[in-house]
């Protein structure tokens, strides 16, 4: 029988390819293609996600369950052996430390799992612990702290397709397909479309990057100095007269305490903090604010890594709030929702809620809970830090941290330290060579699926939803199973009740993949069963949903200024900048590889072998290094080796570097991991934890250019 093509689509980012696979006879994996006739994403498929077929069939891929053995070598064990034996050891410490003793952490592969992805939530929750991790606390968890101190617009922010301005702090769209505000599906296709209609883009970022080259205006701030920049705009805005004032009148609180603690950052200021002419901060506030009437500001991870995370957030949602950026009364919501529920979206604030000042405090640091979870950056801490409450087991759901949590000496030493670490992840990696079970999963093609619908408006500005039936066979002899099995296999041994998407499920009669999905449609305006027979999705545009009017006793305020807030900003002004290090680190992402993820496949190896520091050639120069050169980059926490690369596209002053790369031993041939560089001890934002990742002051030194790493 000869191979076949099947339509799927592509579960490695927000972008949600739709693609084209090719299977041989015996149902395996053979190529992956951008799927032209799809409606969303209309071809487009990324060099990584066209190679997903190296890792489905990789001989380094882990196709049984690993158990280490006292010699620390792994051997293969039965599946249900497995999780027998786990549940026994979970059972044991929760006799003996009680359930703050067990932790959970999901990272980036346990997201794209739409059937498992609040499993590890439910497990925790059912065995009574609260100490759930995610990459979203080392991520952009900023966005739901700006959303809890200044309050939310139901309908949202003008959308990317109907703005006449868009503008992004720190954000590559074109290349990593996740920016918050942008139009991810196809992005350099959404783009042209809408430059074609008319809209202005504006960029601020250290480096030219692929979007910033679509830009009309672009700023090159040194990283870590967005505040400055955004406060002088405001400044400038409210100066100038150039808010919109209706807007303001019926709904923004302390404009007037905005208005004074803005009101010391002028352009001048910003631009030497930012090192940016002042002309060019004018120039972009007199476009977004002054000449276009619609469009938002936005971000992704530039701000958010960078020093004061939350105040770079809740100053780009003021800049919204003055400039009444949000989708207004009689307007269509693009994605009301298709999976999710909908829910009512009028004209008015909903107040800041401030979750975390409620509730469940953690024994380090008394941080609260942010959308059910804690901040990843005290994860190490809870682990190393003894007494009451010490986490004992931590259990990883597609996820790497011993690579992706800053401070990697601290975090490894705490993975090591614990009596039980358990990791479902197909591939040997840093976190599951530390680990004591490793469950293999299926691999996204391997399973049926629907988009990542926790943030479906994210992914998609359409009410469109689709599925994909499992299209190609595990390789032979493989003993794995969708990410769920496993979840749902240990909370039955535990004897647990848990829920799944807020649902009681009956553990006994272990339910199947699809019967998950189902329950996760449960909202949909049509049966599970119409939703997989439509094998390039569903458009639900027949039923819109419009932003009413305010309802009548609805008199919330945005909060422009709260104390906190004020205290952060007040604390940037007397920032002095670390004289001792004459370079700063910018985080970026890299074309071809995924985090920790790919960067292992034949294909992506060849193409990028290392994370490289990426330097501007006069920088360069001046320290008389050369394309290849090995240079040690210092911060206050550590060091590493890489090997320099040409950037033209990078202002001076600042080196650029990927993170996910090198190896428990820190340094990995000339690759090595940025989160050497970061502290978890310093520079942690309050609320979030978020360790500063961006905008980290270093110092480089050349080695001599024969020197191997
Ligand atoms: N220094 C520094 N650190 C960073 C960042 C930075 O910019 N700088 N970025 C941060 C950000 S934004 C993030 S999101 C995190 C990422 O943090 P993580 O998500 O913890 O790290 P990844 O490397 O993405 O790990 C994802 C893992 O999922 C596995 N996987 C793939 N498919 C599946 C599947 O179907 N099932 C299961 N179970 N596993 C699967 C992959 O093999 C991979 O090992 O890193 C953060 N860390
Ligand atoms: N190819 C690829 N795609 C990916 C990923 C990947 O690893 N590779 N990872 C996925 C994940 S987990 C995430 S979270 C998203 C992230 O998506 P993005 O945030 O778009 O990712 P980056 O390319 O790191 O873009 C951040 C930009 O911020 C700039 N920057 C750094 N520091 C600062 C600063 O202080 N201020 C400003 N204004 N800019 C700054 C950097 O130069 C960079 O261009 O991408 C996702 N998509
Ligand atoms: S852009 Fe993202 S979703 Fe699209 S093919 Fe690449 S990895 Fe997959
Ligand atoms: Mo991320």
């Amino acid at each position: 029988m000869a191979g076949r093509e099947k339509l799927s689509f592509c579960r490695m980012c927000m972008g949600h390819c739709g693609v084209v696979v090719s299977v041989d006879q015996n149902n395996h994996l053979q190529h992956i293609r951008g799927d032209h006739e799809d409606p969303q994403t209309m071809g487009y498929a990324c060099f990584k996600g066209m190679k997903a077929n190296e890792a489905h069939n990789s001989p380094d891929r882990i196709l049984k369950p690993l158990k280490k053995q006292p010699d620390g070598s792994f051997v293969a064990i039965k599946l249900e052996q497995a999780l027998d034996e786990i549940a026994q050891r979970i059972s044991r410490i929760l006799q003996d430390k009680g359930p703050e003793a067990i932790a959970g952490y999901k990272g980036g592969g346990a997201f794209f799992t739409a059937s498992s992805v609040t499993l590890l939530n439910s497990l925790l929750a059912a065995m009574g612990s609260a100490k759930m991790f995610s990459s979203v606390t080392i991520d952009q968890s900023s966005k739901a702290v700006a959303m809890g101190r200044i309050g939310t617009w139901p309908a949202g922010r003008d959308a990317f397709h109907r703005g006449e301005v868009l503008m992004l702090f720190g954000a590559n769209p074109l290349l990593t397909l996740s920016t918050n505000g942008f139009d991810n599906r196809n992005p350099m296709k959404r783009l042209k479309g809408a430059r074609e209609r008319g809209m202005k883009l504006i960029v601020i970022d250290p480096r030219e990057t692929e979007t910033a080259r679509f830009a009309d205006v672009f700023i090159q701030p040194l990283p870590g100095e967005d505040h400055a920049i955004l406060a002088a705009m405001l400044n400038l805005i409210l100066t100038e007269g150039w808010q919109d004032s209706e807007f303001c009148q019926r709904y923004a609180g302390q404009l007037d305490e905005l208005r004074a603690a803005v009101a010391p950052f002028t352009l001048e200021y910003a631009s030497q903090r930012a090192e940016v002419p002042a002309v060019k901060i004018r120039e972009a506030t007199e476009l977004f604010a002054r000449d276009s009437a619609r469009g938002s500001a936005s971000s992704a991870t530039g701000p958010d890594m960078s020093r004061f995370p939350n105040l770079a957030e809740h100053l780009i949602e003021a800049l919204n709030v003055v400039c009444g950026r949000f989708i207004r009364e009689g307007e269509e919501v693009p994605n009301p929702g298709v999976l999710l529920p909908r829910y009512p979206r009028n004209a008015e604030v909903l107040p800041a809620q401030r979750w975390w000042e409620e509730g469940y405090k953690s024994r380090v640091g008394n941080y609260g809970v942010i959308d059910g979870e804690l901040p990843t950056g005290i994860m190490a801490e809870e682990i190393l830090q003894g007494g009451e409450g010490q986490v004992k087991c931590l259990l990883v759901h597609g996820g790497n941290p011993a690579s992706a949590v800053p401070d990697q000496h601290k975090i490894v030493k705490a993975l090591k330290s614990l009596d039980l670490l358990v990791t479902i992840e197909p591939f040997m990696t840093m976190t599951a060579q530390l680990s004591d079970y490793i469950l293999p999963p299926t691999l996204q093609y391997e399973r049926a699926d629907l988009p990542l619908y926790i943030y479906e408006h994210l992914v998609t500005p359409d009410p469109y939803t689709r599925y994909t039936p499992a299209v190609a066979s595990v390789p032979a002899g493989a003993e794995v199973c969708d990410d769920a099995h496993y979840l749902l296999g240990l909370g039955r041994r535990l004897n647990l009740s848990m829920r799944v998407f807020d649902q009681p499920l009956n553990l006994q009669s272990q339910p199947t993949t699809d019967q998950l999905l189902e329950i996760a449609t449960r909202h949909a305006p049509c049966s599970f069963s119409d939703i997989k027979k439509a094998d390039r999705g569903l458009l639900f545009d027949r039923d819109p949903q419009f932003v009413g009017p305010r309802p009548t006793g609805s008199t919330h305020l945005f909060s422009l200024m709260p104390e906190d807030v004020a205290e952060e900003l007040q604390q940037i002004l007397s920032l002095v900048p670390a004289t001792q290090f004459k370079y700063r680190m910018a985080s970026r992402r890299m074309r071809d590889t995924l985090n920790s993820a790919c960067k292992d496949l034949p294909s992506i190896k060849a193409r990028t072998p290392r994370n490289p520091a990426f330097m501007n050639p006069q920088d360069m120069q001046r320290e008389s290094l050369m394309e290849g050169d090995p240079v040690v980059i210092s911060s206050e926490r550590g060091e590493i080796t890489l090997r320099v690369a040409v950037d033209p596209t990078l202002r001076c002053g600042v080196v650029s570097i990927a993170h996910g790369f090198g190896s428990l031993a820190g340094q990995d041939g000339d690759s090595a991991s940025t989160n050497l560089l970061i502290s978890t001890d310093r520079h942690c934002a309050t609320i979030n934890a978020m360790p500063r990742m961006s905008g980290i002051p270093i110092n480089i030194k050349g080695l001599a250019a024969d020197k191997s790493l």
